[in-house]
């Protein structure tokens, strides 16, 4: 039996019933993807994820990879290449490419939407097969003889890596010491030790085209110390006829050295990569080129790590829904105790857990997170959406796409760093604790899932980078622009009083909470100011900026949810079957639970922001 549950119901409301997309399928860029067609592949991947993809899960945990320091490889289990092969054989990688590179471009919500069964299943499949999606970003910013490299890499399913990540350079990329040195013939040498790279080997794919940044040496004008000095070079593990894509049969200087231990996605290959080291294999140099010929590295690997950073926060949030489902399935099967109400009856029969109120609450917690964070990553990517139909109108410089881009930035650290958290968190102390101790043991997915969510919260960013970009880079440097959009559609929401009156209560908690998160930004803005004359206000900010990113999560949610609500009260009004009158009934009762248990302490949050002292900064190192 599968240890994945999807639910697609809910994927689709959201696609479909919230967020409109029928409007958008089938039109500009996505004229051969229509709502049909959309609808064939969803019912595909949803088989695919739970069959095909789930069936290495368990595994592939037990037995992960072991790396060769002789041949510098970590082969996977074979039952993982099955699931990693089905995936690839489905073609639906393709929906994510532009045509030019034999893709056949969807919507950024139906890729998603996919993108979360596939995670869910088993993410490292979705991480090795990143390939194409890489080449994406090569050939957006490459030359003629990049464009080209980016064409075999989807031609030959070559697996890439994104290459930042040194021992002394982690949340601080810039402190990178890797350097590259230019070559008579227009190519680079690169030396250096890079760490925890995935994908960095296996024996998925022929070739692996590692992007790796580093910093330019002997160059004039150049290579500055910082991010801004780091440019970014294709490095392939073999080598190749650049215009065949044949390997030539030599080996590129850059080498797998080690592979980590992991607590959890142990089958993603965790790598050290040496870079150029006389040595190590047969000593050759680490031979990379110049992407786009010119020196933006950073700005280049940010279009990666924007959708890496989507790709982890769905990750996290796929894994608290089948977790939820998982812990729902078992809890609707377990005896145990008496109903609460005749709990002095001791020969009161036993009920199933799902009748405590404890349990209730729990799984309710469960419901309305999983099924917010789903939306909240639709929503997000409903504004890409909008981003591609512009740029495929020729309309990529207008005041709209600048606001649809600034949007979409906003989101990103909520989906990637909240939605980590909240997902990792509430799968401990919700899904798997809804298991008694049967939830500590290998006999059901909890324990896998909580340890391979850990990670979410870590790679791509940790959660205190993901508070200060969205402080200082998505709502300071915006100068509050999407941020003042979105409070400006939360208000409309407000103004509109739909809802039946049934959601009286609730709109009435998310305007305070609305209220309180701008007094939250504003006090945070106003210290931040205050640094100017006394800089160490700034260490203010620095101690609520994680705070922030967890209320303007919940804020959001809390709204989502809300039309959610909105739109199944809708439904309910007209004729539903059974089951559908369930579906919309549990969407109202979650986006409730979730405004009257979560928006009430963003007030608390906001209090707490605004006694903030220095108090913690002024404490001497040896009173921690
Ligand atoms: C990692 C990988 O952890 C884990 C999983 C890998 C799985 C791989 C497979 C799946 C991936 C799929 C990918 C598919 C490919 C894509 C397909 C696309 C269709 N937004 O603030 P400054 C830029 S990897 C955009 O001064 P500092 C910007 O250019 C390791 N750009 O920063 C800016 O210049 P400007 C992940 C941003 O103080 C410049 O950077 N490691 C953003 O120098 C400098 O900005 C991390 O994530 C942004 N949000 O450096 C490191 N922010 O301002 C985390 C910056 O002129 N650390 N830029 O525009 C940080 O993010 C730091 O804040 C820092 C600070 C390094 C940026
Ligand atoms: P550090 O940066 O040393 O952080 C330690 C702690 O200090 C964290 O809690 C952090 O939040 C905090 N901290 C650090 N700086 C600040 C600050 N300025 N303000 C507030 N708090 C701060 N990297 C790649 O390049 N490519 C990959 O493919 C890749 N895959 C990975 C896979 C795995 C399994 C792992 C574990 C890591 C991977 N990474 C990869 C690296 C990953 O992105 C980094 O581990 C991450 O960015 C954090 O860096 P660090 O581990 O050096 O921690």
């Amino acid at each position: 039996m599968s240890h994945y549950k999807t639910n697609l119901r809910d994927i689709e409301f959201n696609l479909f019933e919230l967020l409109g997309r029928d409007d958008v399928l089938g039109q500009g860029p996505f004229s051969e993807v229509d709502g049909e067609t959309a609808r064939s592949i969803l019912a595909e991947v949803d088989r695919l994820a739970r069959e095909d993809l789930a069936a290495s899960y368990e595994y592939s945990d037990r037995n992960p990879p072991v790396f060769d320091p002789a041949t510098h490889t970590a082969p996977v289990p074979a039952s993982f290449a099955a699931s990693y092969q089905a995936w690839m054989d489905s073609e639906y990688w393709r929906l994510q490419i532009p045509e030019a590179l034999g893709g056949q471009p969807a919507p950024s919500t139906l890729n998603w939407a996919v993108a979360e069964m596939v995670l869910g299943a088993n993410a490292p499949v979705w991480m090795y097969a990143a390939g194409p999606a890489f080449a994406s970003v090569v050939h957006r910013n490459g030359n003629e003889r990049d464009q080209r490299i980016a064409e075999l890499m989807v031609e030959r399913n070559w697996g890439a890596t994104m290459v930042l990540t040194e021992p002394d350079a982690g949340s601080d990329v810039g402190a990178g010491r890797a350097k590259a040195m230019l070559q008579d013939d227009g190519s680079w040498h690169l030396e250096g030790v890079k760490r925890f790279i995935t994908s960095g080997e296996s024996d998925l794919q022929d070739n692996i085209m590692h992007l790796v940044l580093a910093r330019p040496v002997g160059i004039e004008g150049v290579g500055g110390p910082g991010t801004k000095g780091l440019s970014l070079f294709l490095v392939p593990k073999y080598h190749f006829d650049h215009e065949t894509g044949e390997l030539t049969g030599e080996r590129n200087g850059v080498y797998v050295t080690g592979v980590e231990h992991k607590m959890g996605i142990k089958v993603s290959n965790t790598c050290e990569l040496t870079l150029g080291d006389p040595s190590i294999g047969g000593g050759e140099p680490a031979q990379g080129w110049l992407l786009g010929e010119v020196h933006q590295g950073i700005a280049q690997m940010f279009q990666v790590i924007e959708n890496a950073r989507m790709m982890v926060g769905s990750k996290a949030i796929a894994t608290l829904s089948t977790g939820y489902l998982n812990a729902l399935e078992f809890a609707k099967q377990r005896q145990q105790g008496a109903d609460l109400t005749r709990s002095g009856d001791k020969t009161a029969p036993r009920v199933t857990i799902t009748h405590h109120p404890d349990v209730r609450r729990s799984l309710m917690v469960q419901k309305s997170f999983a099924e917010a964070m789903r939306t909240l990553v639709l929503y997000t990517a409903s504004w890409q959406d909008r981003i591609m139909l512009a740029e495929h109108a020729g309309d990529a410089g207008t005041d709209d796409v600048a606001l649809a881009n600034a949007v979409n930035d906003l989101l990103l650290p909520i989906v990637k760093g909240y939605g980590s958290e909240r997902s990792w968190v509430l799968l401990g102390t919700e899904s798997l604790q809804t298991f008694g101790g049967s939830g500590f043991l290998e006999d059901y997915p909890l324990e896998q899932y909580v340890r391979d969510a850990k990670i979410d919260t870590l790679y791509e960013g940790t959660t205190a980078i993901q508070g200060q970009d969205l402080f200082f880079r998505k709502i300071v440097k915006d100068q509050g622009r999407a941020l003042g959009h979105l409070a400006g559609e939360i208000q409309a929401f407000l103004d509109a009083e739909g809802g039946n009156g049934r959601l009286k209560s609730e709109r009435a908690l998310l305007a305070t909470a609305l209220e309180d998160t701008n007094a939250l930004v504003g006090h945070l803005i106003n210290e931040l100011m205050s640094a100017q004359g006394e800089v160490r206000n700034v260490y203010k900010v620095g101690l609520n900026t994680s705070r922030l990113l967890m209320v303007l999560g919940d804020l959001v949610c809390a709204w989502l949810l809300l039309r959610g609500a909105e739109v199944a009260l809708q439904k309910l009004g007209g004729e539903v079957s059974a089951k559908d009158q369930s579906f919309y009934e549990g969407k109202i009762a979650a986006a409730q639970f979730f405004a009257q248990t979560n928006l009430p302490r963003v007030s608390a949050e906001r209090a707490i922001a605004e006694a903030t002292d220095l108090s913690l900064m002024d404490l001497d190192e040896a009173s921690f």
